[in-house]
């Protein structure tokens, strides 16, 4: 089964969204897998960002998503990937519609609330730059037939 990798970034742990964002992927049927509140190294932040490095807004980007906690979490179901990324909404606040979790909460980019991963091997990548193999939780979740 897919996982994905999910973060909250420190402007929604801040407004106090974390219950809100979580219902979203809960109510269209997701697997939680793992979850912790952490406030991320910068070398970790480098690793997860790597894409941007050298973009004017590189430095920024990393001194933002290092300044308070964020909520990590992996998550998992059929194309969980694709599917979160059409939850969350485009990254910028201008273009991310009402309905999804950027368009509904997000009004100034680059404060965007939340970050999913844009392909399997990113997801792999940045799974393992958060969490240890161990902290994954396996285990059924019965509403696959219902949904
Ligand atoms: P994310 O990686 O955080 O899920 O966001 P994304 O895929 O929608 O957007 P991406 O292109 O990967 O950009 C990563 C984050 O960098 C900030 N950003 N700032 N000032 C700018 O022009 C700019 N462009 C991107 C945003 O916080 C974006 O979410
Ligand atoms: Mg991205």
């Amino acid at each position: 089964m897919e996982k994905t990798y999910l973060m909250i970034k420190p402007d929604g742990v801040q407004r106090g969204l974390i219950g809100r964002i979580v219902s979203r992927f809960e109510d269209k049927g997701f697997k939680l897998v793992a979850a912790k509140l952490i406030t991320i190294t910068e070398e970790q932040a480098k690793r997860h960002y790597a894409e941007h490095v050298g973009k004017d807004f590189f430095p920024g980007l990393v001194s933002f998503i290092t300044s308070g906690p964020v909520f990590a979490m992996v998550w998992e179901g059929d194309d969980v990937i694709a599917l979160s990324r059409l939850l969350i909404g485009k990254t910028k606040v201008g273009e991310a519609l009402p309905g999804t979790i950027r368009g509904d909460f997000a009004s100034h980019t680059p404060l965007n609330l939340i970050h999913g991963s844009d392909s399997p091997e990113s997801a792999a990548r940045e799974i393992a730059n958060f969490f240890a193999p161990e902290e994954l939780n396996d285990y059924k979740k019965d509403i696959g037939a219902w949904i």
